[in-house]
């Protein structure tokens, strides 16, 4: 464990951004981002002007503030903007469709939305079914009807804000969770948990230090991209690098070779196609990578073109950051590493006894940086979080010399691209398309060695299994849900493994 010390009135908003204006960094760069430098005094500015902007519109301790943003100069404003209010930022995913932003607004009842106006699309058609959201400030381009223009809404507000009076144990921020079937659970994290994975993981394991800089190809809507490009370089007076482009082997080695970053941040799929494309990593003394399992060959590939270790570690949106991890110099390939300092492990049986070491079992989790609760979701709650240790329904073997090794999830998740994928979403789109009578949907792996959806799918009669309609399925999921969840194997099957009671054995067709 170890200890913050944080007096009883904190604010993650005064602690991540107003310190360093106090401890004379003012006019260090603190974001990076479409050729353009902002200091850390610039930041703070910005960051009151929101918040005062939002108490404006009546925003109060302990609201929701939903974020719907692109990487930019914008984010760390309007997040900690909200937070040294005392409101609460969410932080939304911008790959998703109208209707999971529909169910994140009425779930969570986010009062206000802060949105770019590239997205703006995705939020219109939903605009009439909220039920309690009452503002919406749209960041960039042209502002819609009944939308407020971000600059104009700080602009005519404050510069000067003192934070509000929380405490340690309040909320901070919310992340959505999608880590098991069913709907996404907002996961409250409280005004300490940034603190205790920037003291741990970020100083102990990278070592972040004033003169990083860092570039996160993970967006800040991802727990794993919020502290690479917002709160380990913030915590230390470093400087972050924020690209609001898609991250693409060609935008992430461009922005590299620009702006020189000393930490890279991104995963498995990213690392795996970079290895495919021309660039160098000049500047770049360390490669992190987490979101789902590395593969050993995609770590010596990398080490051997680029000569930078990619070090892997496992994180969660609950535990806000990574908690285990290799450490540089010691990596081993096709591990997740050894504890991080300030965080515990046990792996269990299914009675949460220890396993003899060697065997493989679920894998807790305990560290101060674990979120109070899921929102609205008490028997997820309970049964995720144990007290002091927290359920990461993860299977996990350890070796003899305290390295993890990730051996699978408990339940039927899949990470793809480092996001969750739930195969029950994406069976109910399938079956939703005229020619499908029944399918199933599993993790397969790519040529890579990653995992991506694979779909069983049983024709209804007088429909051809030819590649047509395999074209017009994958179509069919890429329109109706998130872009990265389609499935990119087809196979039509005459029926479908089931138990005698009628259940799908999805085992069988991983197999
Ligand atoms: C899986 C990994 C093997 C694992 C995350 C770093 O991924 C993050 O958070 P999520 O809530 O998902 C958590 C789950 O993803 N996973 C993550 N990293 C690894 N599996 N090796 C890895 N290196 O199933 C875990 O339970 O989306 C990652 C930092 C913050 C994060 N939130």
């Amino acid at each position: 464990h170890v200890e913050l010390n944080l007096p009883e009135t904190f604010n993650a908003a005064d602690y991540f951004v107003d310190r360093n204006i106090r401890e004379g960094r003012g006019d260090k760069t603190a974001v990076l981002c479409r050729n353009k430098a902002f200091t850390y005094a610039q930041i703070q500015e910005g960051v009151n002007r929101v918040g005062n902007a939002l108490k404006g519109l009546d925003i109060e301790m302990e609201n929701r503030v939903a974020l719907l943003l692109l990487d930019s100069e914008v984010y760390p404003q309007a997040f900690f903007g909200a937070i040294k209010i005392g409101a609460v930022p969410i932080c939304l995913n911008t790959l998703m469709k109208s209707k999971d932003y529909l169910y994140f607004l009425n779930d969570s009842r986010a009062k206000a939305l802060i949105i770019d106006a590239d997205l703006y699309e995705k939020f219109e058609p939903i605009k009439d079914k909220l039920r309690f959201l009452k503002h919406v400030i749209v960041a960039g381009g042209e502002t819609p009807a009944g939308a407020i223009g971000f600059d104009a809404f700080v602009a005519g507000a404050s510069a000067e804000l003192e934070a509000a009076p929380t405490t340690p144990d309040d909320a901070c921020f919310w992340l959505y969770s999608s880590g098991s079937t069913g709907q996404p659970k907002g996961t409250i994290h409280l005004q300490h948990d940034m603190v205790y994975a920037a003291e741990t993981y970020g100083k102990l394991v990278l070592g972040v230090k004033e003169d990083d800089i860092c570039f996160s190809a993970a967006k800040l809507f991802f727990a794993y991209g919020l502290g690479n490009g917002l709160y380990f370089p913030f915590s230390v007076g470093a400087t972050s690098v924020l690209m609001p482009e898609r991250p693409v082997p060609e935008s992430v080695y461009r922005t590299i070779a620009h702006y020189r970053p000393s930490l890279y941040f991104g995963v498995p799929t990213l690392y795996g196609s970079m290895l495919q494309d021309e660039g160098s990593l000049d500047g770049v003394r360390l490669c992190v990578s987490a979101g789902e399992a590395l593969p050993a060959e995609i770590f010596k590939r990398w080490l051997e073109r680029h000569g930078v270790e990619i070090i892997d570690g496992i994180g969660s949106t609950e535990l806000s950051h990574i908690f285990i991890s290799n450490v540089p110099g010691k990596a081993k390939p096709g591990s997740s590493g050894k504890i991080v300092p300030g965080y515990d492990a046990r792996i269990v049986d299914e009675n949460f006894q220890d396993v003899p070491k060697g065997e493989v079992g679920t894998l807790l989790v305990k560290g101060d940086s674990a979120a109070a609760a899921y929102w609205n979701k008490h028997q997820k709650t309970k049964s995720t979080m144990l007290g002091d240790w927290l359920n990461t329904d993860d299977k996990y073997v350890l070796d003899d010399e305290g390295y993890f090794y990730y051996i699978g999830r408990t339940n039927d998740m899949l990470k793809v691209g480092g996001i969750w994928v739930s195969p029950v979403e994406v069976e109910a789109c399938l079956i939703e398309h005229p020619a499908v009578l029944e399918c199933a949907v599993v993790g397969a792996t790519d040529d890579e060695n990653l995992v991506k959806p694979k779909a069983f799918v049983v024709l209804k009669r007088g429909y051809n299994p030819d590649d047509q309609l395999k074209k017009d399925l994958k179509e069919y999921v890429k329109k109706t849900l998130a872009h990265y969840k389609y499935p990119r194997w087809i196979e039509f099957v005459d029926d479908l493994p089931k138990t005698a009671t009628g259940k799908l054995k999805r085992f069988e067709l991983r197999a």
